[in-house]
């Protein structure tokens, strides 16, 4: 019997033009995201003049930039990054809510991967295991998922 044909997109970035949309808020955290990002852009054989990095206020701001960003026809796909971190009030709902539902709408409006690489977590020790300099850092994972759906996409 024959097998489905199957497709799937490489990691690959030598020839892509990425943009990451990151929040300041939580830079402490943010900012590991964005070296786990860069770094996988470059190990992946990212020119460094083919990705740029937009700063925004919070993880609320990001849909907005992100979606621009994509409009714009200038970038193959968007990383967006951000950590919001519960408190006591329900603050926390609205930003991860809003934000993620802000990117994927972004995302399925304008046909561009916007990949959510945003922290939703109850503690910051919970984002510093997931910011990690080493493996599990989610900037990192994020930019292999822009890439591996920039590649999909080609071949749909
Ligand atoms: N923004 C974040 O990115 N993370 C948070 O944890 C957070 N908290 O907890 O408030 C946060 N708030 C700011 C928000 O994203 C907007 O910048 C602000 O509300 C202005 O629109």
């Amino acid at each position: 019997m024959n097998s489905p044909r199957t497709i799937e997109g490489e990691v690959a970035a030598h020839g892509r033009k990425v943009a990451i949309a990151a929040a300041r808020f939580n830079d402490f955290i943010v900012s590991s995201l964005l070296k786990g990002a860069t770094s996988a852009w470059t190990q992946r054989g990212g020119e460094t003049g083919d990705l740029l990095i937009a700063r925004v206020p919070g993880a609320f701001e990001l849909p907005v930039v992100a979606r621009k960003l994509a409009l714009s026809g200038h970038f193959d796909a968007v990383v967006a990054l951000g950590c919001v971190i519960r408190g006591d009030t329900p603050h926390f709902d609205y930003v991860a809510g809003e934000c993620a539902r802000g990117l994927q709408l972004a995302s399925l409006e304008t046909g561009v991967p916007i990949i959510f690489g945003v922290l939703t977590v109850e503690t910051v020790e919970q984002a510093l295991e997931r910011a990690a300099t080493t493996a599990g850092n989610k900037g990192g994972e994020s930019m292999d998922t822009a890439l591996e759906m920039i590649a999909l996409m080609r071949q749909l």
